[in-house]
């Protein structure tokens, strides 16, 4: 799709991958139409292959609608079609590596925080319920509403399995949050977004997961504005930076890379790259349930078949590079944990 056409996609607020698409389009100043809806609202749209949030309905190549998902190849072909807006991807084949593995960390490992929380603790159920159903029937009645928050409470929690969110895990999951947050509010202190003065991708996954976790779900949010009430108003503030002015002086520079990543990358390397890792193996083995240790304490989880496919996908992007920023890349990994992703 080129030109003024808006973009049109479906999502929810409470979906962290629509609110990561909604405000990179803010970002980009592309337009676009939002409409508000979930997997049973179909707007007489075609339905996507797999059902999730957000749905884009962009034009194939003989400008057909068809119904596309996943945020993440949907960030570059956004940037294919549109190359004059302003762009979340850094030129720099180097700095753009750091940006699709952070983009990762964000979608990745970050919702398991979200998802965790949100279906855990009685406080956060409550609230999800209430409110979830509510988005997309704002005039429904109260017991239609109410049978909503029954089923969608009950499917979600019996989906926690997926994320790996468990009695065994929750240790891990919540003190890898809490880190997170020591650690990006001391970047914040430096550098108002992930990889310098402007936004890329992996800024707008780490906030999608942060509408929820930093915003919405009264746990995490009450740790958040505790641990880190610069990482909550930097939610606030990514929400729309359609009026931010950008450069291409904003990118973190070759040099700063280390030194401003390492703090995460480090944080990467204890708890999603072993976990990333261990589901590849459980995969290519066959086998069902991931079994390591995180953090010196066991992680468990249903094999997941699309991070197997990110663990691929960030390996093709590690290759891709050339020898020379290969190694630029390897000093920056060097003992962070990271370098295991790409043996
Ligand atoms: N990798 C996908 C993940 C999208 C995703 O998992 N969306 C969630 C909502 S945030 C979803 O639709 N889950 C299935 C469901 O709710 O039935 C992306 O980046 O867009």
């Amino acid at each position: 799709m080129t030109g003024n056409t808006p973009i049109l996609f479906k999502g929810s607020p409470g979906s962290p991958y629509t609110r990561k698409m909604l405000a990179l389009l803010r970002y980009r100043q592309l337009p676009y139409r939002l409409l508000i809806g979930g997997h049973d609202q179909d707007f007489g749209l075609p339905k996507p292959k797999v059902a999730l949030l957000p749905t884009f309905y962009l034009p194939d190549a003989r400008g057909e609608i068809e119904a596309v998902v996943d945020s993440t190849p949907l960030i570059r072909r956004i940037e294919q079609d549109h190359p004059n807006a302003r762009g979340a991807l850094p030129d720099d084949p180097l700095i753009a590596f750091f940006d699709t593995l952070l983009e990762d960390y964000g979608d990745e490992w970050l919702t398991k925080a979200m998802f965790h929380y949100r279906w855990h603790y009685a406080a956060d159920i409550e609230n999800a319920g209430r409110i979830l159903p509510r988005w997309s029937l704002l005039s429904a009645p109260e017991e239609e509403i109410d049978k909503r928050k029954a089923y969608f409470t009950r499917r979600q929690i019996d989906r926690l399995y997926v994320v790996g969110s468990n009695e065994i895990t929750t240790p891990v999951i919540e003190s890898s949050y809490r880190r997170f947050l020591e650690i990006m509010d001391a970047h914040l202190q430096r550098f108002p977004f992930l990889l310098g003065r402007r936004p890329g991708s992996a800024d707008f996954a780490v906030y999608g997961q942060l509408t929820q976790l930093a915003l919405f779900d009264p746990t995490p949010r009450a740790l958040t504005l505790d641990v880190a009430p610069r990482v909550y108003a930097w939610v606030d503030v990514v929400d729309d930076l359609s009026g931010l002015e950008v450069d291409d002086s904003g990118w973190l520079a070759r040099d700063q890379l280390a030194d401003a990543l390492r703090p995460l990358l480090r944080e990467l390397g204890r708890t999603y790259v072993p976990v990333m890792l261990a589901n590849a193996r459980a995969l290519n083995a066959g086998e069902k349930e991931v079994h390591c240790e995180v953090e010196g304490q066991v992680w468990q989880q249903q094999a997941f078949p699309y991070q197997g496919r990110c663990v691929a996908e960030l390996r093709t992007a590690y290759a891709r590079l050339d020898e020379y920023d290969r190694k630029a890349a390897d000093a920056v990994l060097d003992g962070t944990g990271c370098s295991e992703l790409f043996r």
